[in-house]
């Protein structure tokens, strides 16, 4: 294979690889809400969203903060599918977004409208 090829095909494969690790496996932090009778988190939207994972306790009401900290046009929609959730997130502005109590156990993903940014509400 000529060198010019290979060099293509080695940059398409990092590129790939960069993509995967962007989208998937950074920033997967998570937090635990605080206690009290309501919940509440708050989530960086900047590119995705910062922690990408939370945790709340089944059985009390949740709020989600949404801080969206960019003009980007791929994060200004969040949707919860499960929760029958869809809103707009104005850029830099704080948004509150209430889970009810009856919200079911187990992991609830969270996306942007396209699907591209994602997160997951994990009720346990
Ligand atoms: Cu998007």
């Amino acid at each position: 294979m000529p060198l010019d090829k290979l060099i293509v095909l080695l940059g398409g494969l990092a590129a790939i690889a960069w993509i995967n690790w962007y989208f998937f496996i950074a920033g997967r932090r998570v937090a635990v809400a605080s206690g009290g009778a309501l919940q509440q988190v708050d989530v960086i939207v900047a590119g995705g969203y910062e922690p990408a994972a939370i945790r709340v306790a089944h059985g009390r009401p949740a709020r989600l903060i949404f801080d969206r900290r960019e003009t980007s046009s791929c994060s200004e929609e969040l949707v919860f599918p499960d929760l029958g959730i869809r809103r707009f997130l104005p850029a830099h502005q704080r948004t509150a977004i209430d889970v009810p109590a009856t919200v079911a156990r187990g992991t609830h993903e969270f996306t942007c409208g396209m699907g591209m940014l994602r997160g997951k509400l994990i009720v346990e």
